[in-house]
């Protein structure tokens, strides 16, 4: 059976990652495929957003460095939200140096990223250390990484042969790479004709979905819910200015609709695909 006719939950009992798992679980529990990407830049917007959008959600993504206010309290609160709504967090960090650098980045600095967040991410760029790299900090932690196979962004180089790699890299190290940023399942992408693929399940998180707009003028491109999770056989929808708005007034009532919305919307295409 294709993975992308399992459910979430059956999915869950067949993974061995723990942060993996957990986004499984959580998904289930909550019935929301919903990521929110909360890219505002003070503390206190953050906070007012996955405040508002916690129960809609099964993740947080993260760009802590475009935080103006950045501390360890935010952090904390982010965590206690985290608690009180049963979602995880992914830092959106996009790591891409060599092996050494990539686990200073990660443990360590302002962020300290690995110490609380359950997942993150890399471009393959670099070839396979950098995995090994973030695996030496992420592991022992139980945390989960995801490779950057292909981009949303109009003209991406993520394509062809560079995606195939980055899931044969992925196949290599499936103690910690538990998925892919990417456009579209990536079941048997890159695998030689006599390499058997079907035990492997890759979560795909998609961002680059919206329901009123099909792009911004940067180059994003959007799809709707249906399209990614339906007819492209995503796991996460990924949603920032869709739910949160675009301007600098923050309003809590329309971006509580939007969560709610993108959540039903998400949930039904689903349903939608593990039944049809
Ligand atoms: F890897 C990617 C990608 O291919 N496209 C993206 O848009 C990441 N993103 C992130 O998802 C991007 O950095 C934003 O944080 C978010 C999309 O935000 P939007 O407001 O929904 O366009």
């Amino acid at each position: 059976m294709s993975l992308a006719k399992l459910s979430y939950a059956e999915r869950a009992k067949r993974h061995s990652n723990a942060s993996a798992r957990a986004l499984l679980e959580v998904m289930e529990r909550k019935k929301t495929n919903l990521c929110v990407s909360v890219d505002v830049t003070t503390k206190s917007e953050f906070l007012s957003v996955v405040d508002v959008v916690g129960p809609y959600i099964c993740l947080v993504k993260t760009h802590v460095d475009i935080i103006e206010d950045f501390d360890h309290d935010l952090i904390e609160k982010l965590r206690e939200l985290s608690v009180k709504y049963d979602f995880l967090i992914f830092e959106d960090r996009k790591f891409a140096d060599i092996g050494n650098t990539v686990a200073l980045q990660y443990s360590s600095g302002v962020h300290k990223i690995a110490s609380w967040s359950h997942i993150t991410n890399a471009h393959p760029v670099p070839g396979p250390s950098i995995i090994s790299g973030l695996a030496s900090v992420g592991v022992p932690l139980g945390r989960g990484l995801l490779l950057l196979a292909e981009m949303s962004t109009k003209g991406s180089l993520a394509t062809g042969s560079y995606t195939e790699e980055a899931v044969r890299m992925a196949r290599a190290n499936k103690n910690f790479v538990i998925g892919f940023i990417a456009q579209r399942r990536m079941d048997g992408v890159g695998a030689s004709p006599d390499e058997s693929t079907e035990e492997d399940d890759f979560l795909i998180l998609t961002p680059g979905v919206g329901l009123d707009s099909r792009g911004d003028s940067m180059g994003q491109q959007y799809r709707t819910p249906k399209e990614v999770i339906v007819d492209s056989g995503c796991d996460v929808i990924i949603v920032g200015r869709g739910i949160y708005g675009k301007g600098n007034n923050l309003d809590i009532q329309t971006v509580q609709a939007q969560a709610e919305r993108y959540r039903t919307e998400g949930w039904n295409a689903y349903q939608e695909r593990i039944k049809g």
